[in-house]
C-alpha cells in the first residue's frame, strides 16, 4: 500500500508531518487536547532529495503539516486547528466572545508572522541548529532580537491574569504559542527575552506540564 492509499486508513484523521516541526506539534496539540485519536504519518520535507512528489500532491507548498480526514485534504496549520476544534467533540478551544476570539486570532497571527520567522528561524535555528556545523549567523540573530522582543511584549500584553493566554479557558492561541516558544526557548537569547516577562514564563511552565505537551515532544515519538 503506498502513502496516498494509506491516506484515510481507519476513519481516524491522518496528520502528515515530522515530530521536530513546531507547526506539526501545534496541530498535534489540538488533537491531543480534544482527545482525538489520530495517525501521524511521517514525511520529511527537509530530505536530501527534496519534498517527495506524493506529498506535493497533498500540499503543493511542501510544508508540514497536512491533515486528511473524511476524504478531504487540509493544509495551513491555523485552518487545521480550527477544523479540529469544530469537527470533533471535546473541550472548546475557541472563545465564543467576539473580542476574545479576535485576540486569539491576533496571537495566532503574531506567532506566524513574527515569532516563527524571528524567534524560531533567525534565533533558534542559527544559535542551536546551525551552530552544530559552525555556520551561525550572528548578524541575523542580532537583527532579530528587537522584533522578537516586540512580538513577546505584544503576546505578554494580551496575557490576562491567566492561567491561559486569554484567561480561564485554554485556546488555540496557547497551543500554537507553546509549540513555538517551547522550541525557541532552547536558544539562550529567546530564553532571556521570555524571562523579561515573568507571567509569560509562568504560562510556558504551565503549558509544558500539560499531558498534551508531554505526549508531543520529539523524544516521545
Ligand atoms: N504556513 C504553514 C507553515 C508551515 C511550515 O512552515 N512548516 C515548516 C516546518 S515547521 C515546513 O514545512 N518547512 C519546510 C520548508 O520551509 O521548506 C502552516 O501554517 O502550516
Amino acid at each position: 500500500m503506498d502513502k496516498l492509499e494509506r491516506k484515510f486508513p481507519t476513519g481516524k484523521p491522518t496528520l502528515y508531518g515530522a515530530p521536530y516541526s513546531v507547526y506539526v506539534r501545534s496541530a498535534r496539540l489540538g488533537l491531543e487536547e480534544k482527545g482525538v485519536a489520530y495517525h501521524l504519518e511521517p514525511v520529511d520535507v527537509f530530505a536530501e532529495n527534496g519534498v517527495p512528489d506524493w506529498y506535493l500532491a497533498l500540499n503543493p507548498f511542501g510544508k508540514i503539516p497536512t491533515l486528511c480526514h473524511e476524504n478531504a485534504v487540509l493544509f495551513e496549520t491555523s485552518a487545521i486547528l480550527r477544523y479540529i476544534d469544530e469537527a470533533f467533540e471535546g473541550v472548546r478551544l475557541q472563545p465564543r466572545d467576539p473580542m476574545r476570539r479576535a485576540r486569539m486570532n491576533q496571537v495566532l497571527s503574531i506567532l506566524d508572522n513574527y515569532i516563527y520567522p524571528h524567534l524560531v528561524w533567525d534565533i533558534y535555528v542559527e544559535r542551536i541548529v546551525n551552530a552544530r556545523n559552525g555556520t551561525t549567523d550572528e548578524l541575523k540573530i542580532a537583527a532579530a532580537i528587537p522584533v522578537a522582543s516586540q512580538a513577546l511584549t505584544s503576546i505578554s500584553a494580551i496575557l490576562s491574569n491567566g492561567p491561559w493566554l486569554l484567561g480561564d479557558e485554554i485556546s488555540l492561541a496557547d497551543l500554537h504559542a507553546a509549540a513555538m516558544l517551547s522550541l525557541a526557548s532552547n536558544a539562550p537569547e529567546c530564553k532571556m527575552l521570555i524571562l523579561e516577562h515573568p507571567a509569560l514564563e509562568d504560562w510556558l511552565a504551565r503549558m509544558e506540564a500539560r499531558p498534551s505537551m508531554q505526549r508531543t515532544t520529539s523524544r516521545a515519538d
